[in-house]
């Protein structure tokens, strides 16, 4: 269908276009439009034409326009006036900008070897899906980083997807392939929609449309919840397992010994594509579920019937999410779960988890392009060399090795840093922030960083500040998961010009003509997305992407049975031995255990048990709020009045027994650090168990050291330790730590 995408007249119009953050979108695209009057976004409208939001919005794209002309935004580019932190910096041209970096580059590169940049992406946003190749073919440093412990978020997730059965993270189907949706003849509402460590709805959407479990609601679809905490889809669950942060890996080995003890096995599906299963049917009977309710808190009566109430569903899928990448052990959780969609032969079919289109692999250039220009040698000094597993599914440095590198100079100096859409010094990413910060001011030489607001990671190391257009300043494509299994896409199409901003492709591409030009020949970036589409096989163009708006490529339930996942056009699974691996051809090869297993958080009340009886809580944290993005939108007044205040939600009864009423401020601390939140009595979670708002600074308190916007203050991360992290190198405590709380004050914070 041919739509338009911009209508009115010079001076009032109106564009059509989708989200990729900021704010707020990560990468999926949810469709609006954007209403422009002289020269200023005055409105925002969700797009009821879209395929899957249907003219739904969240409260994030509806301030948009309070975020693009935001006073405080920067629109131009500036150089620090003064020392790092002092907050001090001045207006420059473009051209000085780009003079400057390239010349810093060179003197950099010459001096320590071109491995000595670094390139921080963050989470998602249209940044993320160009990092890699400004990293490699730009700096040629194979040293990007996404600098979170453990790579805890997607990264676990894809490389668990990779290892297990050869493809990205499976979406629940949820009828994308289709023109007529839900109503098609070959479409079946799945029965039972497991959200395990996922909150669809304040986390939409983030590599899953949450507006598609309303419509499933609404068709039929019943809701298993497996989370320590009641949110809102929890209410409306059957089975709501509310179990101990950290112990998903033994919850889904209880699941597994139950449906393999009661035979509840597809075993058409289990002979025919997957291997393993006679050591997967020993390894559980190590978890009957009396055991993994005495580990997990959740009554085995409640385990048993949820788990046959999945298995003997019709059809079933499961979204696991962060909570999962955001553990040590979720490697082995997620391995589980996936043992659990084939050993019910819910993959690819109507209804369960399905995997995107195999023969267009748009957006798949991000991948393509890492590590594009470097030799054979610059390869071999990617930073995480122990950690090979992680090395071999993300074309990234490993986190935390990058941290203790920037420390000791081994093996080599790390002295140039490109920030490009992270604050993850602080609040966000990063575990023991002021380890990061110590080292990067001390060790960082040279450092640039692209944003749409200052933040105290930028204002503490930054030397270089690149404005960034959002996406109504811009045209480009979003991808839900940045390419892989992509559903559907859509159209980004610049709306208006703020200021002096620049996209984060135009940014790389202006940098790679100088400093790598062989490699860097599209003039814009909408060349640059056709360019790049003609690498699939889609057949379509950027300005037909326009006139669509949203595009699905053709898709079909069961591509392993007609050789369409392999690149040898076989039947089965993109894996070594071709089968889905229950039992891992790999992980020996990481000196990992095969089989998923469970084993305690580093922190807990059984692996240190001692330190328990001092800190006798179990910590979870950043529980997805539809207010913000990470630490993003802390100065949209009309978001945070929503939000003022970072919340630590504790049960009644715990509150009580600590003197502490809602609304006190509580010192949270541990072993590793303390922050201050604000405290939310509320029965949503377990008496034993407290969760934890992330990303919080202040931007309207001095930006200055060694205030830097309050950034210390209220940061959770502090007590999130370094190098914590599983096997392969994945997973860190984000979301199982242990700590104490005490009533405190608010001074210093609150105004
Ligand atoms: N304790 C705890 N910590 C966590 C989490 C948790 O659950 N608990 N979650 C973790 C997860 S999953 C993630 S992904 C990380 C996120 O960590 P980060 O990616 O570091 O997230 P932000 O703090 O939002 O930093 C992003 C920065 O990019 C800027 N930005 C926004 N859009 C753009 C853009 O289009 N281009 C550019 N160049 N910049 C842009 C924003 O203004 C912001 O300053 O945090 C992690 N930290
Ligand atoms: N509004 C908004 N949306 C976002 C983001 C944002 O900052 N703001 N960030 C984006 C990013 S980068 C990501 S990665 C996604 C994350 O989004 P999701 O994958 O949905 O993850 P979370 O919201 O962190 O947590 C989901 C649920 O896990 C539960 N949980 C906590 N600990 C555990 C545990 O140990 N086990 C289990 N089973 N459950 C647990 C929490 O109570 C919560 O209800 O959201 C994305 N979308
Ligand atoms: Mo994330």
């Amino acid at each position: 269908m041919k739509k338009e995408w911009k209508w009115g007249t010079e001076n009032d119009y109106y564009v059509r276009t989708a989200g990729w953050s900021p704010p707020g979108d990560h990468p999926v695209g949810c469709g609006m439009i954007l209403h422009v009057k002289d020269g200023k976004l005055v409105g925002v409208e969700g797009d009821e034409e879209h395929p899957i939001n249907n003219g739904r919005l969240c409260i994030r794209c509806l301030s948009l326009p309070e975020y693009v002309h935001h006073p405080q935004r920067i629109i131009y580019p500036m150089k620090r006036a003064g020392e790092r932190g002092e907050n001090k910096w001045i207006r420059i041209t473009w051209d000085e900008a780009l003079d400057t970096i390239e010349k810093r580059t060179k003197e950099i590169i010459a001096k320590y070897g071109s491995e000595s940049i670094v390139v921080f992406q963050g989470t998602g946003r249209e940044a993320t899906q160009h990092s890699y190749a400004l990293a490699s073919a730009v700096f040629k440093t194979p040293n990007a980083v996404y600098a979170q412990s453990g790579w805890s978020c997607y990264g676990p997730r894809l490389a668990v997807d990779a290892f297990v059965f050869g493809g990205g993270y499976p979406e629940i189907d949820y009828a994308a392939m289709f023109e007529d949706r839900y109503d098609n003849p070959n479409y079946r509402v799945p029965e039972y929609i497991v959200l395990w460590g996922k909150s669809p709805l304040a986390s939409n959407p983030d590599g899953f449309y949450g507006h598609s479990l309303i419509d499933m609601y609404k068709r039929g679809a019943k809701f298993i919840t497996v989370d320590p905490r009641v949110n809102w889809l929890a209410t409306r669950s059957e089975y709501h397992l509310q179990l101990r942060p950290g112990t998903d890996a033994a919850m889904a080995l209880g699941w597994l010994n139950v449906i393999i003890n009661e035979d509840l096995v597809d075993h058409d599906f289990v002979d025919n594509w997957t291997i393993g299963f006679d050591e997967l049917a020993k390894r559980v009977q190590e978890y009957p579920p009396e055991r993994v309710a005495e580990i997990t808190w959740v009554p085995a009566e409640t385990i048993k019937a949820a788990a046959r109430a999945f298995a003997k569903a019709r059809s079933a899928g499961i979204q696991w999410g962060l909570a999962i990448d955001a553990q040590p052990n979720g490697v082995q959780a997620a391995h589980a779960i996936i043992c659990l969609l084939a050993l019910t032969g819910n993959i690819d079919v109507p209804g369960g988890n399905i995997l995107g289109p195999s023969h267009s692999l748009l957006g798949n250039w991000r991948f393509n392009e890492a590590g594009a220009e470097l030799s054979e040698e610059l390869r071999n000094k990617r930073i995480g060399q122990e950690y090979p597993g992680v090395l071999m599914t993300c074309p990234t440095a490993h986190p935390d090795s990058i941290l203790d590198t920037l420390e000791t100079d081994k093996p080599y100096p790390l002295r140039m840093a490109f920030i490009s859409s992270s604050n993850f010094m602080a609040p966000t990413c990063s575990a023991q922030p002021k380890r990061w910060y110590k080292a990067m001011k001390e060790k960082m030489e040279f450092v640039v960083a692209t944003d749409i607001f200052m933040n105290p990671t930028i204002n503490a190391c930054a030397d270089i500040f690149l404005p960034v257009a959002t996406f109504a300043e811009k045209d480009a494509i979003v991808f839900p998961h940045f390419g892989r299994n992509t559903q559907v896409m859509s159209a980004i199409n610049k709306a208006l010009t703020v200021g002096e901003a620049k996209s984060d492709l135009e940014i790389t591409r202006l940098l790679g003509l100088r400093l790598n030009p062989s490699f860097w020949k599209e003039q814009t970036d909408a060349e640059f997305f056709t360019d790049r589409l003609a690498d699939g096989d889609s057949g379509i163009t950027f300005e037909m992407l326009r006139e669509m708006g949203a595009y699905a490529p053709p898709n079909e339930y069961r591509k392993y049975e007609k050789g369409k996942l392999r690149p040898d056009g076989e039947p089965g699974f993109r894996t070594v031995t071709g089968f889905i691996e229950l039992c891992s051809s790999l992980y020996p090869n990481f000196d990992e255990d095969p089989l998923p297993y469970f084993v305690e958080p580093p922190y807990s009340p059984v692996s240190t048990p001692e330190l328990f009886e001092k800190y006798p809580l179990i910590m979870t944290s950043g529980a997805r709020r539809f207010s913000s993005f990470h630490s993003e939108h802390r100065q949209i007044k009309s978001l945070r009045a929503i939000d003022p205040w970072p919340e630590i939600e504790i049960h009644p009864d715990t509150a009580a027994a600590y003197g502490i009423k809602n609304g006190d401020w509580v010192e949270v601390e541990n072993m590793f650090g303390s922050a201050r939140l604000k405290a939310k009595v509320t029965p949503i979670v377990h008496p034993k168990v407290v969760m934890c708002s992330h990303g919080w600074w202040y931007p309207e308190q001095d930006g200055a050291e060694p205030n830097l916007y309050g950034v210390w203050k209220s940061n959770i991360n502090n007590l999130i330790p370094h190098k914590h992290v599983g096997k392969i190198g994945y997973g860190a405590p984000y979301k199982c730590m242990i700590c104490r709380i005490r009533k405190a004050d608010g001074v210093g914070i609150e105004y």
